[in-house]
């Protein structure tokens, strides 16, 4: 029984303590559903306040909730900037002078969200080693503007996006169906595949560098390397979707320079005129196919 008294008296010692949220979580009933890249979850006898989900976990009203994965998917895609290496480029490879320098350039968290990685995964050499973060998006298979699931993940030298692991295939917790995949990069033009593609609980390997019909816009949204693999363009340092002339002059200040920076296209750590007049410059006038 004291127990009791002291717990009630914890809770309203609580409750007249500038509690600003009602954190009255009563029972776990109910479901959750999905639509277009939102999901709801809602709660039997309880006032809703609000939700978050990641690509494994929702988080509702103090409740954590695992959700399966039912998306698995291995897209491979190359970059143009990394894929121009003479040497590494010839055997499929991109290079990875960003994740090789002392210290590793590349950062531990995504430019593009607040994805993190652990730092071990930069140790990783050979084919498997990570070049940069790319961020994938899926989208809805009969609107292709409509953006379900998105997700920063990292590229390995031969192309494969894997999960923020550096080696496991990326997954979503969304439903099994179709869905359009567009891959974008800091500093290169996004594709997006031509059609949607079937996935599901297991892994579904996307390549989009061998066949032109795969990806949206062809030979407009893409360029053929030496090795004649199709990859996506270098030269997009103000990200817009566009190169233009003013991708190239923004270029210029930065010559000299080194370190991860937008302006430097074949990500080799340093800004020089290869990345500017062999990269940049000819491709202004190239834009994004979607
Ligand atoms: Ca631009
Ligand atoms: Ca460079």
């Amino acid at each position: 029984m004291r127990i009791l008294y002291t717990l009630a008296f914890f809770s309203i010692f609580c409750a007249s303590n500038a509690q600003s949220i009602d954190r009255f979580s009563i029972d776990s009933g109910g479901t959750s559903t999905s639509a277009g890249g939102i999901q709801i979850v809602y709660t039997i006898g309880e006032v809703h306040v609000a939700e978050r989900t990641s690509a494994t976990l929702s988080l509702s009203e103090g409740f954590i909730v695992p959700q399966s994965v039912s998306i698995r998917v291995n897209p491979i895609v190359f970059l143009q900037g990394p894929g121009t290496d003479p040497f590494a480029g010839e055997l499929g490879l991109m290079r990875d002078n960003l994740r090789s320098a002392d210290p590793v350039l590349i950062p531990t968290t995504s430019p593009y969200d607040s994805s993190i990685c652990d730092a071990s995964v930069f140790s990783v050499t050979g084919e498997n080693a990570i070049v940069d973060w790319v961020f994938v998006e899926l989208r809805d298979a009969t609107d292709p503007s409509v953006i379900v699931a998105s997700q920063s993940a990292l590229l390995q030298r031969d192309g494969d996006v894997v999960s923020s692991d550096g080696s496991t295939s990326l997954q979503f917790s969304i439903p099994e169906s179709s869905y359009y995949i567009a891959i974008t990069h800091r500093n290169h033009l996004g594709i997006l595949s031509a059609n949607p593609v079937a996935l599901d609980n297991t892994t579904t390997m996307v390549d989009m560098t061998q066949n032109l019909s795969s990806i949206s816009g062809g030979s407009l949204a893409v360029v053929q390397l030496t090795n004649g693999q199709y990859a996506l363009i270098a030269g997009d340092v103000t990200p817009d979707g566009q190169i233009l002339t003013t991708d190239y002059l923004n270029s210029l200040p930065s010559i000299g320079l080194s370190g991860y920076l937008t302006t430097d296209v074949n990500m080799d750590g340093q800004v020089l005129n290869t990345d500017i007049l062999l990269l940049t410059l000819p491709n202004v006038g190239r834009s994004q196919q979607y």
